[in-house]
C-alpha cells in the first residue's frame, strides 16, 4: 500500500495546549507522524510519496472562505493585538448570545473555536493546507485505480467543521477527500470514523446529505471530548436522515465490544453500497493512550484492518488521532497490514 506524506506537517508545532487549567506540551505533536512514517518504512508497507498540489478549490468546497482566511491570519493578528502567548480563545458563543462575527481577533477565536485546547500558531495554516493536499493525493490515487492508500495526514481533521477548528483539527481531511470523490464521479461515499473521539466535524458537514454515509465509533460524549455531539440519537436530518450512525461506548470498552459495533457499521456500509470507503484512522483507542479510555491492544489493530478489508471496497485510510507516541507507529501500521494480509488471503 502506498503512503502519502510530507514533512510540512512539522510546521504545526504548537508549544502549548490548555489541559486541566495548565499549559502543557501538546499531545498532538510532530513526532507522531515521524513514528508512523518510521514504522511504514520498517515494515516495508510500500512506497512513500509526496503529495501533489490541488490548490484551495477542494478545501473551499468544504470550508467557509472567511474561516480559512481567519486561520491563516489569526496568529499574526494575535501578536499585533499585543498578546504574547499562543492564540487560544477566552470566550464562547454561549446560549442566547449573538452569532455576529466580532472584529477583534480575540472575539474571532471564540467565534471560530469549538474547543479551547488547540493553540493557533504561525505555520499551522501551512501544515493544515499540506495535510489536506496529502488527503487529496490519496483520493486521486484511488480514483486512478489503487485498491487502498494511506494518507499520513497531520494535523488531523475530523473535529473541524465548515467554519470551526479545535480538537487539534483545522481542515477536515476526510470530508475534503469525500467531496473530491463525489466531484469526480462517485455517487456515494462512506466514511467510517474509528478514532477514539466522535468525528463531530465530519458528521456536521454531511448531516443533511445522503451522498455521504457517516459512521463513528467513539467514547460516549457524556464522558469525553468533544462532549457536545456524538450521541446515538443523531441519525441525520432532512435528506440525510438515516445516513448518520453513532456508536458511543463507555469507559474501559474492550475490543470484543468495540468490534461488535464495527461489524454493525460494516453491515450498514454493505447495505449502502458506496463507491469508496474512507477510514478516519485514529489509534487513540489503544489501552495506554494518555487522553482516552478504551482498552484495545496492539494485535486488535490487525484484526480491525482485516475486518475493514472484508467490506471489499476501495479504501482511503486517513490518519487522525493517537497519542501514545511510542506505540502509534505499530498500531497505525497494524491496521494497514491487517487490511493487506486479509486481501492477500
Ligand atoms: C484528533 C483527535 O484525536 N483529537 C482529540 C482532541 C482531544 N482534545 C481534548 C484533550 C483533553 C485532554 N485531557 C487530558 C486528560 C489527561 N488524562
Ligand atoms: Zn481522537
Amino acid at each position: 500500500m502506498e503512503t502519502i506524506y510530507t514533512e510540512k506537517h512539522k510546521l504545526r508545532d504548537a508549544k502549548t495546549e490548555l489541559c486541566g487549567g495548565e499549559l502543557v506540551e501538546p499531545f498532538e505533536r510532530p513526532s507522531r507522524a515521524e513514528y508512523v512514517l518510521d514504522r511504514v518504512r520498517e515494515t516495508g508497507l510500500g512506497p512513500v510519496s509526496d503529495p501533489d498540489d490541488f490548490g484551495m478549490g477542494p478545501i473551499l468546497a468544504i470550508h467557509d472562505a472567511e474561516f480559512v482566511e481567519f486561520l491563516k491570519t489569526a496568529p499574526a493578528r494575535w501578536k499585533v493585538a499585543g498578546f504574547n502567548g499562543e492564540a487560544i480563545p477566552t470566550t464562547w458563543v454561549g446560549r442566547r448570545m449573538s452569532h455576529i462575527r466580532p472584529n477583534h481577533v480575540e472575539g474571532q477565536l471564540g467565534y471560530y473555536a469549538l474547543a479551547g485546547e488547540t493553540s493557533l500558531t504561525e505555520g499551522t495554516w501551512e501544515a493544515a493546507y499540506a495535510s489536506a493536499q496529502v488527503a487529496l493525493t490519496g483520493a486521486a490515487r484511488i480514483r486512478s485505480g489503487a485498491g487502498a492508500v494511506f494518507s499520513l495526514c497531520r494535523p488531523p481533521g475530523h473535529h473541524a467543521t465548515a467554519d470551526m477548528y479545535g480538537g487539534y483539527c483545522f481542515f477536515n481531511n476526510a470530508a475534503i477527500s469525500a467531496q473530491h470523490f463525489l466531484d469526480h464521479g462517485a455517487k456515494r461515499v462512506a466514511i467510517l470514523d474509528i478514532d477514539f473521539h466522535h468525528g463531530n466535524g465530519t458528521q456536521d458537514i454531511f448531516y443533511d446529505r445522503s451522498d455521504v454515509l457517516f459512521i463513528s465509533l467513539h467514547g460516549d460524549p457524556l464522558e469525553t471530548f468533544p462532549y457536545h455531539l456524538g450521541h446515538a440519537e443523531e441519525t441525520g436530518s432532512g435528506a440525510g436522515t438515516g445516513f448518520n450512525l453513532n456508536f458511543p461506548m463507555p469507559p474501559d470498552t474492550p475490543f470484543d465490544v468495540w468490534q461488535a459495533a464495527l461489524h454493525k457499521g460494516l453491515a450498514r456500509i454493505a447495505e449502502y453500497k458506496p463507491d469508496v470507503l474512507i477510514i478516519s484512522l485514529g489509534v487513540d483507542t489503544f489501552e495506554t493512550d494518555p487522553i482516552s479510555f478504551f482498552k484495545l491492544k496492539s494485535d486488535d489493530f490487525l484484526t480491525m484492518g482485516a475486518d475493514v478489508a472484508s467490506a471489499g471496497l476501495p479504501t482511503h485510510f486517513i490518519m487522525e488521532g493517537g497519542y501514545d507516541v511510542d506505540e502509534i507507529g505499530v498500531n497505525a501500521v497494524n491496521v494497514l497490514q491487517g487490511f493487506e494480509r486479509a486481501n492477500a488471503s
